[in-house]
């Protein structure tokens, strides 16, 4: 082949070898092109793809679209917030490896505050109430003869009971013109509720149940925030502020806070509602000193009135009336907070080491020269 022959020969090689390239390059572009489609649409194909709709029904028949639990739009609820001057917060630092006390149970195992002096800072509590303008209801019951320790009571609740708070003192009597004038703070009020009166003094104070129960639901609901019911028997000695509220609160008998669940005088028979197996029970609780949210005081009294009635019916009462039966609700319902025996004290079992404050006295009183007078 001469040189033209064989340049020509040459080019057309080297031609014909680049087409060749380039066709395989073509070729082995659309192999990968067609091998990345088709997995990835495999994948896309075979990944189940789960939508989640708040809004489509899951209401089998149309009927029911009526049913559907739409969320209901809760933001006016963030709305028109009170804005709150924020005070300078200066007090004792809180310590984590030092408690404030070491002698006492401070708390119980369902996290409800045992409250004792020294275990909280009322300033603060102060400032959290003040700014929930709180209403409290004191309840007392003078019927008959126990007309006669309500001076003293409404004289000394005046001095130490929720002192700079509204507090209506709802006074439940048989003898609305024995109730004695007392001199009041501002925004604190005297309520006379006149209720009959019972023969028996255990009726008197079955019956108080009832009497809560029934005026929590037609008047106290519309006219404060917490209840407290006390015995009217007792003074108060000391300051008995804010740190009371909660929920539901109840307070240590001054006889049983030391005592083992076995010797806790709670109802033992079965027959009765307010039955408590040796085996069941926290604490001894006082019914002279109970209280709570008008909510919470309502489903108590409530259910212990019922249980009283029950009892009625099938001819028992209960060891120690009402008390047998708050604290019998007080074990399935456990207190959100529990005060400490310095809310319910009587000096005459002494002044032990751990009561720092006396705040709730029983006044000295001849049972039978006033019970069932
Ligand atoms: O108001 C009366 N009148 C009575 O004749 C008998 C009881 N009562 C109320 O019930 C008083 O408010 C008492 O404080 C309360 C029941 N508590 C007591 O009798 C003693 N503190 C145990």
């Amino acid at each position: 082949m001469n040189k033209d022959q064989g340049k020509r020969g040459w080019v057309k090689d080297c031609f014909t070898r680049r087409i060749f390239r380039v066709m395989i390059c073509i070729v082995v572009l659309c192999f990968s092109i067609g091998y990345f489609w088709s997995t990835s649409n495999h994948t896309w194909q075979h990944t189940p793809v789960k939508t989640f709709s708040t809004m489509s029904p899951n209401t089998q028949d149309p009927d029911d679209f009526h049913n559907i639990n739409l969320p209901t739009n809760r933001t006016y609820l963030l709305e028109n917030l009170l804005e709150i001057e924020l005070p300078r917060m200066i007090y004792a630092k809180p310590q984590v490896l030092k408690p404030p006390r070491n002698d006492v149970l401070m708390m119980t195992p369902w996290f409800a505050p045992i409250v004792w002096e020294g275990t909280y800072n009322l300033e603060i509590l102060n400032e959290q109430f003040k700014q929930r303008n709180v209403t409290v209801g004191l309840i007392i019951f003078a019927i008959k003869k126990y007309v006669v320790f309500l001076k003293n009571l409404l004289e000394t609740a005046e001095t130490y009971f929720m002192v700079g708070y509204k507090v209506n003192y709802y006074i439940f009597t048989d003898r609305p013109q024995e109730v004695p004038k007392v001199e009041l703070k501002e925004g604190r009020n005297v309520v006379v509720l006149q209720i009959q009166n019972y023969s028996r003094w255990q009726e008197i104070v079955l019956r108080r149940m009832e009497m809560i129960h029934n005026f929590s639901q037609k008047q106290f609901i519309n006219e404060v925030d917490y209840l407290v019911s006390v015995d009217i028997d007792m003074r108060f000695n000391d300051q008995v502020g804010v740190e009371i509220l909660s929920d539901l609160f109840g307070t240590l008998h001054p006889g049983f806070y030391g005592s083992e669940r076995q010797s806790f005088t709670y109802e033992r028979r079965p027959a009765s509602q307010a039955y408590v197996p040796h085996d069941e029970g926290d604490f001894y609780y006082a019914a002279a000193f109970f209280g709570g949210t008008v909510k919470e005081v309502y489903k108590l009294t409530k259910k212990c009135h019922e249980a009283i009635m029950v009892d009625k019916d099938n001819g028992i009462e209960a060891i120690w009336q009402e008390e047998s039966h708050l604290n019998k609700y007080f074990i399935y319902h456990k207190p959100t907070k529990i005060l400490s025996p310095e809310y319910v004290w009587d000096d005459n079992m002494g002044k032990p080491q751990i009561l720092r404050k006396r705040r709730f006295l029983a006044v000295p009183k001849n049972h039978a020269a006033i019970r069932n007078k």
